[in-house]
């Protein structure tokens, strides 16, 4: 640490932010917190990035840490600005991703805390940010003294980073921030703690995990593992995947675990869900024996009826939050464990001493080949199709290329026709909030200014941060904006044809769209146009910065998708003969109970 004897609040969060963090901090700034900004900007290690919007700030530095593990930070002011970090803030929180907010709060002085009076607000823009983050955080508190700061610092950057990660939020009102430290702080201040003990109470022994693994996989017939985005986030996907390809057991990804997989290996069977592969959800139905590490098994994946879920199976879940568990503990058929997966490489059974499932196995490889045509058939019919266009443009990124995802069908059909490669895909799942793949993108091409950085987003996601593009603009980014341009909300009007006779309410009707042209043209950005398959196979992907707008018919559907009162393996188009049926298993024609899923 650069360590000048006398050092205010704001200065020693930079000095932090230097020693500790993703060292350029995103921001829109505000008088509650100028002494932070400006002292970024004084600091010579560390540095702001202005964005249009705070919510793009929290986004972005989400995207940061996805592509570096490095953990970013932002600033805003108080009130407005703090408020509108929030549905950033929500992508980090239900993605486990670590993040440091910081914003600026009245002096303590003005405060109707100080001032005894229970009133809305007393001083300019005073918001009680912190019970209004605290349920979308791990930790978020309002410090009273340049001490206390000094002690929240380490204490808030361990507490993000370790057990199931996730956001933070320090609010340092005015006067702590101009207030000088003492040596003392400044020592307590760059003493990090090494571990924090969360996650500790209530696991399970990797001796114990290793038996139910072992069990679970030795009285299978037909074992199944699902590999989801916690096990990722630890760090051991890889090592789960080489015991899978190395026993002979099939699995599957989350699409929030598909990112840490080599999706080209012979036992990996796609993604599950209502929009995922039919393979994945066949081969969850033909299961007897499912484990999941890391991975919350939610609707998107259960569909909203979760009783028609791999109902004949036993299903082990390992996760390292207990709250997570406590959703199965009410369902006879699961068996859960709390365990830290990085550790998961000492609770692996002995790969040869499983039995190998080769039948298994080669029922899911000829089960693929029929299911595979399905597809093909619907999507060629489509002519301009989003299933045409995601692959042509993967095959022109680099293979360095970061590629961000945003919301709708648009994350459907990017994630759905995303082949194996190098390139790095994510997206925001667990909020999914329209615009986010572009703040995002913004952050990993700032955290990785030499990779190629590409974003994915509709007509209207776009809207809703297009404020951005002065962003990237201002920064030069060469990044390129994919736009998969249907005219409308296509994941939602596909919902209202299914349950709503069609009704496109505030989806067709009430929505439009600016000429994107015309907007790229203001902004100074390159626009293209791409109406026809013949546009879209000379397409190249040049540095951006990059408009590319796809112009795909409206009714483009997201397929396969499992619709309501239907089981996982038999997903709309449903086309003219009945749904290969799964393995093992007689299956009713429909679930008996209904279940809802957007
Ligand atoms: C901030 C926010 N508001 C509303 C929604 C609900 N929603 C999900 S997808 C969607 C439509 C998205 O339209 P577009 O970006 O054009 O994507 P498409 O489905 O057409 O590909 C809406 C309104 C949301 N996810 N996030
Ligand atoms: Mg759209």
């Amino acid at each position: 640490m650069a360590s000048p004897t006398e050092m205010t609040g704001a200065e020693l969060v930079a000095a932090f932010v230097d020693e500790f963090c993703f060292p350029k901090v995103f921001l829109v700034t505000g008088g509650a917190c100028a002494f932070i900004v400006d002292a970024l900007g004084r600091n010579d290690a560390t540095d702001y990035v202005c964005v249009q919007h705070e919510q793009a700030a929290a986004m972005a530095v989400d995207g940061v840490w996805r592509v570096t593990g490095k953990v970013g930070v932002t600033c805003a002011t108080s009130g407005p600005g703090a408020t509108n970090l929030l549905t950033g803030i929500a992508c980090s929180w239900f993605d486990s991703i670590p993040a440091i907010h910081i914003t600026g709060q009245v002096n303590q002085r003005e405060s109707a805390q100080t001032l005894g009076v229970s009133v809305r607000q007393a001083g300019f823009q005073e918001t009680d940010i912190v019970s209004i983050a605290a349920p979308l955080t791990k930790w978020a508190i309002q410090v009273t003294s340049v001490a206390e700061l000094a002690e929240t610092l380490p204490h808030a950057l361990s507490i993000a980073q370790s057990g199931r990660m996730g956001p933070v939020l320090i609010d340092i009102p005015m006067d702590v921030q101009q207030d000088v430290c003492t040596p003392e702080d400044l020592e307590t201040a760059f003493t990090l703690q090494e571990t924090c003990d969360e996650a500790e109470p209530g696991c399970t022994s990797a001796e114990d995990l290793q038996d139910a693994m072992a069990g679970f996989v030795n009285e299978a017939e037909r074992p199944l593992f699902i590999l989801g985005a916690g096990l990722g986030l630890s760090g051991t996907a890889r090592v789960v995947q080489e015991f899978c390809e190395a026993s002979g057991i099939p699995y599957l990804s989350s699409w929030g675990g598909m990112p840490f997989l080599d999706r080209s290996r012979e036992h990996y069977f796609g993604s599950l869900g209502v929009y995922g592969d039919r393979i994945g959800n066949l081969a969850v139905q033909s299961a007897d024996r499912l484990v999941g590490l890391g991975t919350r098994l939610d609707n998107r994946q259960r569909t909203g009826n979760p009783s028609g879920f791999a109902p004949f199976a036993r299903i082990l879940v390992v996760d390292i939050d207990g709250e997570e568990l406590g959703k199965f503990a009410h369902c006879p058929e699961y068996t859960t464990m709390r365990f830290d997966l990085a550790e998961v490489a000492q609770a692996l059974p002995s790969a040869s001493g499983c039995q190998k499932r080769t039948e298994w196995v080669a029922e899911l490889v000829n089960a693929r080949v029929q299911l595979a045509s399905v597809e093909e058939s619907a999507a060629d019919s489509a002519g301009m199709s989003p299933y045409r266009a995601v692959p042509i443009i993967q095959s022109r990124l680099r293979s360095d290329a970061i590629v961000v995802a945003d919301c709708g069908a648009n994350l459907c059909w990017v994630y759905q026709s995303w082949g194996p490669g190098d390139q790095q895909i994510f997206t925001a799942g667990g909020n999914s909030p329209m615009g986010y793949s572009l703040p995002a993108a913004i952050g990993a091409q700032i955290a990785q200014p030499d990779r190629q950085v590409v974003c994915f987003i509709g007509d209207g996601g776009l809207q809703m941060n297009i404020q951005e593009l002065q962003t990237i603009v201002h920064y030069q980014l060469p990044i390129n904006i994919v736009i998969l341009n249907n005219n409308g909300y296509g994941i939602i009007k596909q919902f209202q044809d299914a349950y709503f006779e069609g009704r496109y309410h505030a989806t067709g009707r009430g929505y439009s769209q600016p000429d994107f042209k015309k907007i790229a043209g203001a902004y100074g950005i390159e626009y293209t146009k791409i109406s026809t398959i013949t546009e879209l196979d000379n397409l190249e992907i040049k540095d951006g910065p990059g408009l590319i707008d796809i112009w795909l018919p409206e009714d483009s559907s997201i397929i396969p998708k499992a619709e309501m009162d239907r089981f996982l393996h038999d997903q709309f188009p449903y086309g003219d003969s009945a749904p290969l049926q799964p393995i093992g298993f007689e299956y009713p024609e429909r679930p008996s109970q209904l279940g809802t899923s957007v």
